[in-house]
């Protein structure tokens, strides 16, 4: 039952994928540490040299939410589009106080407690820290992104970015904590039409929850 519908809902969209970005592949970045070990919450951007192919707005397939569970923030960091409205479920019995003083975006939810949400709207690209006014360990990060290419690493330190455009592009990683100038590396690479692999090492300094962090 599961099968025939999926093949029908995808299929217009792969035809459509086909026709309008000939030359593209899709571009699997493997992110490393020092040590040679997968890192995840390692956020890959391209901007493609030649600009980016003109279409529907930017949108991402996972949910623009970040829950504060177990006194802490899910997931610790966040892709979204430019303009994306992020919601802030509280699933805990506490109450938090969302905030952040980000140039980028300065926000601020007073106290809420458990099934209620708020949300803010983030309409700058950047990189927009989160912090609990009531839980000093709580931290995340909302990576707001002007380019359809971009993604997070998972566990195995890899990101598939699909339907990357051939030819020269500016990747972009940034981590948190990567020892680097805003936190981030940017490396002029070339994607091929068939697709393509990269590897990045990153030089990163230990940091709370680093255990849970790098693997
Ligand atoms: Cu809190």
């Amino acid at each position: 039952m599961l099968a025939p519908m999926k093949a029908l809902i995808l299929s217009p969209i792969i035809a459509l994928a086909l026709a309008s970005q000939a030359l593209a592949g899709d571009l699997s970045v493997l992110v490393r540490n020092a040590a040679g070990q997968p890192v995840r919450d390692a956020v890959v951007t391209l901007k493609p040299a030649g600009g980016a192919p003109a279409g529907a707005p930017i949108k991402f397939a996972w949910p623009y939410s970040v829950a504060q569970q177990n006194i802490s923030f899910n997931p610790f960091v966040l892709v979204v589009p430019v303009g994306s409205q992020v919601s802030f479920p509280n699933k805990d019995n506490v109450r938090h106080h969302v905030y952040s003083f980000s140039p980028i975006k300065k926000f601020e939810l007073k106290l809420y407690g458990r099934d209620e949400s708020r949300s803010v709207v983030f309409d700058k690209a950047g990189v927009v820290p989160l912090g609990c006014n009531i839980h000093d360990q709580m931290i995340a990060y909302v990576v707001v992104v002007d380019t359809a290419f971009a993604g997070k690493t998972g566990a195995d330190g890899v990101v598939l970015i699909r339907g990357a455009p051939a030819g020269a592009a500016a990747m972009t990683v940034w981590q948190p904590y990567l020892k680097a100038a805003r936190n981030q590396v940017v490396k002029t690479i070339s994607v091929p039409a068939a697709g393509g692999r990269e590897t990045v090492s990153l030089d990163l300094r230990p940091a709370p929850g680093a255990m849970d962090m790098i693997h």
